[in-house]
C-alpha cells in the first residue's frame, strides 16, 4: 500500500523556495523505508522550530510537536526519552538553532540520542523578513543591519565535530536525489545525525544563493582527520572555495537510549515504537 504523508494544509512557502524539495525529500524518504518495512508510519515522530522551514509540520501527515522557537532539538530528546524507539526527526533554521537553540546544539552531540536534526540553512531569519542569523555572509544588508553585517559567520561544521559527533552531513536542497540518499543513512546512523540543508532563501538572502557550483559530491567519510579539513573547506562567507556534500564524518559510539539501563529496557521490547507507552499517544493531529 502506498504510504501517504500528504496532509490538506495550504502551502504558504514561496513559489520556488527550495523547502519544497525538502519536503518531497522527506516524503520520499519515510514512504522508502515505509514501504520496505523498515519502519512503520507510526514509528516516525518530528518536532519543528520556528520559521519558514517549521511550516513542514504542517504539510507532512506525521505525529509531533510544532516547538518554540530555538527549542525543536530538546523537545526531540525528550520524546526520545518518553519512547526510545520511535524514528525522530528534528527540522529546525539556522537562527533557531544557532541562535536562540545554541546549547542545545552543542549538547545533543554529548547525549548522542539516536534521532536526526535536519537543519535548514538559509543564512537568514526569514520568516521575520531577513535578519542576519550566525551563519549570515559579512556585508549582509538587511533591515536588522543597513549598513552590512560586520560580524564573521561561524562554521557549525566545526563545532559539530569540536562537539564529538556521531554523524555530520550536509546536503543541497536543489539535489533530491543526494538529499533523499543522505538523510535515509542519517535515519539509519545509531546515534544523533545532524544534516545540514543548503536551502536557499529566494527573498531575503539572494546574494548568499547559488553556490550550486562550488558543491562537489563526496565518499562517505570515517575519518576525523580528513572530516576536519572537509569542514573547513566553506567558510560560509563568500563563493569561493569548494563545499563538499555528503557524509562528512561518522562514527560508531553508544546512543543515549542504550546507556540507561531504563531506557534499554524499553529498547528490547519485542513491540513495535507505536505500541509502547508513551507520551506521544496523547499528541493527536488534526489531520
Ligand atoms: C522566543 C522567540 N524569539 C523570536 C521569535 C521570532 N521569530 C519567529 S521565526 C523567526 C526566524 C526564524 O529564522 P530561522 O530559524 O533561520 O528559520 P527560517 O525562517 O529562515 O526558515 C524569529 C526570530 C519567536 N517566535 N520566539
Ligand atoms: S521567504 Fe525564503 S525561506 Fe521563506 S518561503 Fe520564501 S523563499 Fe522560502
Amino acid at each position: 500500500m502506498k504510504t501517504n504523508l500528504d496532509t490538506t494544509s495550504e502551502n504558504t512557502w514561496c513559489p520556488g523556495c527550495p523547502n519544497h524539495i525538502i519536503l518531497a525529500s522527506v516524503k520520499q524518504t519515510i514512504s522508502k523505508l515505509i514501504e520496505s518495512k523498515q519502519a512503520k508510519h507510526t514509528d516516525f515522530a518530528i518536532t519543528t522550530d520556528i520559521g519558514c522551514h517549521a511550516k513542514i509540520f504542517d504539510y507532512i501527515n506525521l505525529s509531533g510537536i510544532y516547538c518554540l522557537h530555538g527549542r525543536a532539538l530538546p523537545t526531540a530528546i525528550g520524546m526520545k526519552l518518553g519512547n526510545p524507539n520511535l524514528k525522530v526527526l528534528s527540522f529546525v533554521g539556522d537562527g533557531a538553532m544557532y541562535a536562540e537553540g545554541m546549547a542545545h546544539f552543542i549538547h545533543a552531540f554529548k547525549h548522542n540520542a539516536n534521532m536526526t536534526l535536519v537543519l535548514h540553512d538559509n543564512q537568514s531569519f526569514s520568516l521575520t523578513t531577513g535578519q542576519p542569523t550566525p551563519t549570515s555572509q559579512q556585508g549582509f544588508i538587511s533591515k536588522a543591519a543597513p549598513m552590512g553585517t560586520v560580524d564573521r559567520p561561524f562554521n557549525p561544521i566545526k563545532l559539530a565535530l569540536a562537539s564529538n559527533a556521531t554523524f555530520v552531513a550536509r546536503t543541497s536542497a536543489r539535489d533530491m536525489k543526494h538529499m533523499s540518499a543522505t538523510l535515509e543513512k542519517a535515519i539509519n546512523h545509531n546515534g544523533f545525525s545532524f544534516v545540514e540543508v543548503i536551502q536557499d532563501c529566494l527573498i531575503f538572502n539572494p546574494d548568499a544563493n547559488g553556490k550550486d557550483d562550488l558543491m562537489y559530491k563526496i565518499k562517505d567519510n570515517k575519518n576525523s582527520e580528513q572530516a576536519e579539513k572537509l569542514a573547513k573547506e566553506f567558510d560560509y562567507n563568500g563563493k569561493s572555495g569548494k563545499i563538499p556534500i555528503g557524509v562528512i564524518y561518522q562514527s560508531n559510539e553508544r546512543p543515549l537510549e542504550e546507556k540507561w539501563p531504563q531506557l534499554k529496557k524499553q529498547l528490547n521490547l519485542k513491540n513495535n515504537a507505536s505500541k509502547k507507552p508513551s507520551i506521544l499517544k496523547r499528541l493527536i493531529r488534526t489531520q
